[in-house]
């Protein structure tokens, strides 16, 4: 399954907003790769819901505030940031574009922008250009049957210079990706997770709670295990519990990622944004907390950090932006998104992102 035409040398001038890309993306994309990248599992309440969240917010609008010194700066876990956005880790790169992870690198650089490297990703993290100023992140899976693997590849992405650990915990099955079935998708060769090469295969099964795949779920033991092993700044992402933020704390994690995996495993999850009030709370301050899902516009970044995120990532937009345009429509998705922060920040009155609170937001 390769790309079905190649990205385009020039941004198009009627290109201005992440939905142009995402437009333009099923031309560049196979149906069954666009199956792969735009589905979410079973009806897509998920999917949906991650959108449909932020249209319930309203950002009331502050006039004359002083604006001297306005910046989008920020510390996230110890990392100093130009701006609050990162990318998501997605798999599958290389069936979008030629260049794959590498240009998804190249564009997240270009915009200083922290990438979070998935586990599937097809490309190596020591073929990744390296860029000071943009972080690279590991995201992996852990795995309770598989230590002395995940230990071997936590080494190795540390000394290929990841600056901090990405554990996605809210997949430990495949959501039901009806939409991927229909369309008869099939990861293709070229989305092996070159990572992944050496872990113990897991048993082929039909049933979820077939015991020997049930031996594979982590448990928090596990979390507390891979905090042990290592330095880096361990974020734990899908959370979506308040109770499981509070775990994640006791666990030793350094910060958590508020996620439904965007509407992609259990479809009658809630939205991020509709779950992250009641986090906020369950863990007052204590931890550094990034929300992802249906992240479009520079407002809706703006309402993540009002309701008390951090920092937000965003997935499918990189990929759209990555096959209509390669490196460069990367970075101009990223370019995009941090403008519309900076407007959005201005016409509110906010000058840092301290300043942006939930005393602007209005529910409609
Ligand atoms: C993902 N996501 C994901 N998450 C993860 O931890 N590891 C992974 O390998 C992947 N792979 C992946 C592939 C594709 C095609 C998509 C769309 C998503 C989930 C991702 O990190 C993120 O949580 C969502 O994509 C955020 O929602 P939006 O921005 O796509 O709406
Ligand atoms: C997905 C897996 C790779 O969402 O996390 O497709």
């Amino acid at each position: 399954m390769s790309p079905l035409r190649p990205a385009l040398q020039e941004i198009p001038a009627d290109v201005v907003a992440l939905c142009d890309y995402e437009r333009l993306a099923p031309e560049f994309i196979a149906p069954q790769a666009w199956a792969y990248l735009a589905g979410g599992s079973a009806d897509e309440h998920a999917l949906r819901e991650n959108l449909a969240a932020f249209t319930r917010w309203q950002i009331e609008p502050r006039l004359l505030a002083e604006l001297r010194g306005a910046h989008t700066r920020l510390t996230l876990a110890g990392t100093e940031l130009a701006h609050p956005i990162l990318v998501a880790p997605t798999a599958g790169h290389l069936m979008i574009h030629p260049d794959g992870e590498k240009a998804v690198a190249l564009g997240a650089a270009a915009m200083q922008t922290p990438l979070v490297l998935s586990c599937h990703a097809g490309t190596a993290i020591e073929d990744l250009p390296r860029h000071p100023g943009a972080p690279l992140w590991f995201q992996l899976y852990l795995r309770a049957d598989a230590r002395s693997f995940l230990e071997t590849l936590v080494r190795r992405v540390e000394a290929a210079g990841a600056t901090a650990l990405v554990v996605t915990v809210d997949a430990p099955v495949k959501g039901i990706r009806n939409r991927e079935q229909r369309a008869g998708f099939k990861a293709p060769a070229s989305v092996v997770a070159v990572h992944m090469a050496g872990a113990p295969p897991f048993p082929e099964t039909q049933s979820a709670f077939d015991p020997r795949f049930i031996a594979t779920f982590p448990t928090w033991d596990d979390i507390r295990w891979l905090r042990s092993i290592t330095r880096l700044p361990v974020w734990l992402k899908g959370v979506l519990s308040p109770l499981d933020a509070v775990l994640a704390r006791e666990a030793g994690c350094d910060g958590i990622i508020v996620s439904n995996h965007g509407g992609r495993t259990l479809d009658a999850a809630p939205s991020a944004l509709e779950a992250l009030p009641r986090i906020m709370d369950s863990i007052d301050g204590l931890l550094p907390v990034i929300v992802d899902g249906g992240i479009r516009r520079g407002t809706d970044v703006f309402t993540a950090l009002a309701l008390g995120a951090d920092a937000v990532m965003i997935g499918r937009p990189v990929l759209h932006g990555l096959a209509v345009a390669g490196a460069p429509g990367v970075a101009h998705v990223l370019k995009i998104l941090r403008s519309e922060l900076e407007v959005a920040m201005v016409l509110a009155g906010c000058p840092t992102l301290a300043d942006i609170g939930t005393t602007l937001l209005k529910q409609r």
